[in-house]
């Protein structure tokens, strides 16, 4: 854990971003599994759960364990209200994680019980502290059903109240990218490997003084512009014009809607981590794109560093505040209200599928022309109406 820095002791360097990054539930737990490999100097990471089995399993040293009187230590089998008990009835514990800290990343996958059930209590407890805390949340895949999907969205709702940023990742969009189907297992471990990339890219700039310095009152700045939800993005590139593969592999993130979110988005943070070798032109080039794809009035935080002794690599992370949440945006989609909402954008926008004007060109065959009538009967409706003939099946 990062110890607060005694403000007594006259020759203390104060870490002004001490952090902890949290995994609630399954998905929470296994993304916090994927940091530890790269994570010998990283924030303190913790592991929370409602089931010992699954906590067991989790290599990181600190571990939590809600609720065992309310599961037996079972998992809470999808019940979003037993993981809010669970959370609940270890209050104490969950205010213990925050002593000392500045910003908590809280990392969980919603639809199941424990995640959403439990981190936006955890999240209601960091504010409490007065810890700045950045929720990730993933969506369940839409082959899990509505149930799944719903119980993900009051998790969603909720954690939009108490965290001071949510960034929701839907694991079908993140597949996506992962271009061909890999077998469910592997595709949600490179899944959490992306997530657990971006935490820690995130997490190097904001800690270290760099050549161009993110602090925390830019992220809150932020999560104050963002109305709590907010969009993350990551591109990554080695080789030969590295900075340039790694913005457009930024741009296409499936998070960014095809350039949406950029072209209404009102505020970013970009982060660009490199190794020795990362130059001046490569910020100067990732920035003149990542700014030339928002429509302009946009308020831009960016940070730049270097991982020393690596040297032959790019990462970039894109924090955007968004103002559609992504069940919004799913169902306005859905109902082909998307191009109303950034036609006056003038933000890269996505090919879309338009829909047809096609009014009804009035009763008969021809519209303006006298109807038909003869003997009493209308001619222009079917005869097998007129006559009333029923038609078997
Ligand atoms: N990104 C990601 N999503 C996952 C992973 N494991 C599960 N999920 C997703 O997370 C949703 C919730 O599952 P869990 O994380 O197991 O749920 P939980 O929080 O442990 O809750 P309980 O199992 O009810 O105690 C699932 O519906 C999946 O969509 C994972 O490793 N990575
Ligand atoms: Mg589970």
């Amino acid at each position: 854990m990062n110890k607060p820095a005694k403000i007594t002791d006259p020759n203390a360097i104060l870490d002004p971003c001490r952090t902890v990054v949290i995994g609630v539930g399954g998905g929470g737990v296994n993304t916090l599994s994927n940091m530890l490999g790269e994570w010998s100097e990283g924030p303190d990471l913790v592991a929370v759960h409602t089931d010992g089995q699954k906590l067991k399993s989790c290599g990181v040293s600190r571990k939590i364990q809600l609720g065992a009187g309310i599961t037996g230590g079972m998992g809470c089998g999808g019940d979003l209200v037993v993981g809010k008990r669970a959370a609940q009835a270890d209050y104490p514990v969950i205010r213990d994680l925050f002593s000392g800290v500045d910003l908590a990343f809280i990392v969980t996958s919603l639809g199941g019980g424990t995640g959403t059930g439990a981190a936006p209590v955890i999240a209601q407890v960091a504010r409490e502290e007065g810890v700045l805390s950045l929720c990730i949340a993933s969506m369940p895949f839409n082959f899990e059903g509505d149930e799944k999907q719903l119980c993900a969205e009051k998790g969603l709702d909720s954690l939009m109240d108490c965290a001071d940023a949510v960034v929701c990742m839907p694991n079908e969009r993140l597949i996506e990218r992962m271009g061909s189907w890999k077998g469910l297992a592997q595709a949600l471990k490179e899944v959490d490997a992306e997530l657990a990339a971006g935490v820690k890219t995130m997490w190097t700039l904001f800690r270290q003084t760099g050549i161009i310095h993110l602090d925390m009152s830019d992220l809150r700045k932020l999560t104050e512009n963002a109305g709590h939800f907010c969009v993350l993005a990551m591109g990554h590139a080695t080789g030969k014009d590295k900075a340039k593969t790694a913005v457009s592999s930024l741009l296409k993130h499936p998070s960014l809607d095809g350039g949406n979110v950029l072209g209404r988005t009102t505020g970013i943070i970009a982060g660009i981590l490199g190794g020795i070798d990362l130059t001046l032109q490569d910020i100067n080039s990732v920035m003149k794109e990542i700014s030339e794809s928002t429509s302009g009035n946009v308020r831009i935080s960016v940070g730049a560093g270097i991982e020393k002794g690596r040297r032959d690599f790019v990462s970039l992370i894109l924090l955007a505040s968004d103002s559609l949440k992504e069940p919004e945006l799913d169902k306005q989609e859905e109902s082909g209200m998307a191009a109303s909402s950034s036609d006056d954008s003038s933000g890269p926008k996505a090919p879309r599928q338009e829909n047809l004007n096609l009014e009804p060109a009035g009763r008969g065959v021809f519209r303006g022309v006298e109807p038909t009538f003869h003997e009493g009967e209308d001619l222009d409706i079917p005869t097998f109406i007129r006559r009333g003939i029923r038609i078997e099946r």
